[in-house]
Parts: structure tokens; sequence; C-alpha cells
């Protein structure tokens, strides 16, 4: 039987990940493991929550032990934004977390998955159609703990056999919990002023082309993964998934097909233009569709549609 931990549940992927696990797994088999913000709604009052702060060794032990834990779905992390400006709390959330995790995860024989990112690359490796395995030397600090983080994560499985498996999340478009410090964020806050004011003024320059997803598919990537049969992992940390590759002309012309007034203007944000500008225009994602069957549902079109019909009741309730 299932017993799952998922830690960062109140963040924008744990969120909606923790509820979905709850409907496949059942509510008391699977734990919202929070920071310090306590979880409202129906995340709190569908199924347990504990304090599990993963740079918190003692406290993070006790709550596998507690429940009985056997699979750690390990979301809390810093983003690309707060990591540049936080170095140090990148760090030690990102790497010193994710070391507590491993180890406890070896203690007690747990199943983890860990999200990379697109992040994981930087302006050497080649940015179009990015293949799985090639040059990954980042020059951000949320880069550098997102290769470390798949490094060690590998070398678990190696070493000590424990089963870790990841993906390299691309920027993940949501309309329940809004991100907090990604570089993508600005895909996802369009869609919101669309609905808002009908216009957006965008943080990084036309041209600017990173992968995204729509949420239903990232939260499929994570379980589907989970559940593929090891044996046919060839690879494990982690593996490039990605939906669509557009930059802001393009999303801003999605929306126009269903808000011919919405207008965007430009006001660059450096620090995440230079994030952006390293990470990689598209991604090839063929060998998570080869290994493991990655078949994502959205294309933009389809997410734009769905975004703004449900923020559009969203918002103006
Ligand atoms: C970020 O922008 O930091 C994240 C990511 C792509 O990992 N959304």
């Amino acid at each position: 039987m299932k017993r799952i931990l998922v830690t960062g549940s109140v963040g924008q992927i744990g969120s909606e990940l923790t509820l979905e696990l709850r409907k496949r797994y059942g509510n008391d088999n699977v734990v919202a493991g929070v920071n310090r913000t306590q979880p409202t709604g129906l995340l709190k009052d569908s199924g347990p929550w504990e304090l599990a702060n993963c740079t918190d060794f003692e406290q993070l032990k006790s709550v596998v032990k507690k429940y009985e834990i056997d699979t750690i779905y390990h979301l809390a992390a810093i983003l690309s934004g707060v990591a540049e400006a936080k170095p140090d709390l990148a760090w030690n959330v990102n790497i010193n977390g994710l070391y507590n995790v491993l180890e406890i995860a070896r203690e007690f024989n747990c199943k983890v998955f860990i999200p990379s990112s697109i992040g994981a690359f930087g302006p050497s490796t080649p940015p179009d159609k990015t293949p799985q395995d090639t040059i990954q030397r980042p020059t951000t600090m949320y880069g550098v703990t997102k290769v470390s983080g798949e490094l060690i994560c590998d070398y678990y499985y190696k070493r000590f056999g424990v089963d870790t498996r990841g993906v390299r999340y691309p920027g993940i478009i949501s309309n329940d919990t809004l991100p907090g410090g990604g570089t993508t964020d600005y895909a996802v806050e369009i869609y919101y002023e669309a609905i808002r004011n009908k216009k957006f003024t965008c943080n990084l320059k036309a041209g600017t082309f990173m992968d995204m997803m729509y949420m239903p598919d990232a939260i499929n990537a994570a379980i589907q993964l989970m559940e593929a049969d090891s044996d046919k992992l060839i690879h494990r940390n982690a593996f490039n998934v990605t939906a669509m590759s557009f930059d802001p002309e393009i999303i801003a012309a999605s929306i126009k097909k269903v808000i011919p007034e919405f207008t965007m203007d430009y006001n660059v944000d450096e620090v995440k233009q230079g994030i952006a500008d390293s990470w990689p225009n598209s991604l090839d994602d063929s060998t998570a569709k080869e290994e493991w069957g990655w078949n994502p549902e959205y294309d933009l079109e389809a997410m734009t549609k769905d975004m703004l019909s449900v923020l559009e009741k969203k918002i103006n309730v």
C-alpha cells in the first residue's frame, strides 16, 4: 500500500499534486508536508497534514516514521528568481533539504520523486531541441542546485538502491496556487491580468522562448513516472519533459484570440531576462516518451482556453 508524503504541499505544484494523489491513493494515505504556511481549504480538510520542513532532519524523519511513509514527492524548493536574490537560502533548501530527504529515504526505504528543471541547463547547452543527455553548465544558483540534485539522486540510486526519479519541469502554468519567484511566472500572471485588466506588462523580452506545460500534464508526469516500470527506465534523474514552447508574443496572441482587446507592453527585469536567456528555447522529450510513455495533453490553444475560462469564473465571482 502506498503511504505518501508531499513536501512543499502548499506550493504551486505541491498543492494540486497532493489533491490528485489523495484522489488516486486515498485521502488518509497522502500527508501534506508544510514548512510554515498551514494548508487551507480542501488541502487541509481532505487529509492529514504535518510540519515537515526538509531542512529539519529530525522533523522530517518523525513524519516519515509516524505515517510509515514509503513514497516521498519532494516538491519543496526555492525557484530561480528567489534563488538569485537569496543564494544561501537556495543552497540550504535545494541541496541540504534534498540531502535530508535522500538520507531518510535510504533509512526508511522510500521511493522519491524530485523535480529538476529546464534551469539545470546553461548557456553552453544546445538551446534548440535540447537533448536528454547534453552539456549542463548552468550559470544560476538555481541551476547549480538542480544539476547537483540530479547527480546526487542518481548517486543514491546507484550506490544505495534508493528508487529516485525526476523530470526537468519547464514553466508550469496553473489557475489555482500561484508560483513563487520563478522566471517563467510571467506566463501565469499574463492570464490573471488578461482577465482583470485586459492588459499585461511583461518582464521578459519578445523572442524569449522557453518550454512550458499546463498543470494537469505536470501532475500526470510526476505520477506516471513514479508508476513506471523500473526495469524500463534507463534514465532516472531527470527526464526532459515539455508540452509547448513559446515567447511572450505567442502567448499574448493566443490570449488575443479569446480576448481581442487584450494588449501587452514590456518592462524587462534584467535579472530574470539573464536567467531566461541562459535556458533552452525548447527541449527534446523523446526519451521520456520512449522510456515511460510521456504524452502531454494540452497545447497552447487548449491551455489558454481552459485558463481563461477557469480564471474568468474565479476572479469575477
Ligand atoms: C522557475 O522559473 O524558476 C521555474 C522553473 C522553470 O524551474 N518555473
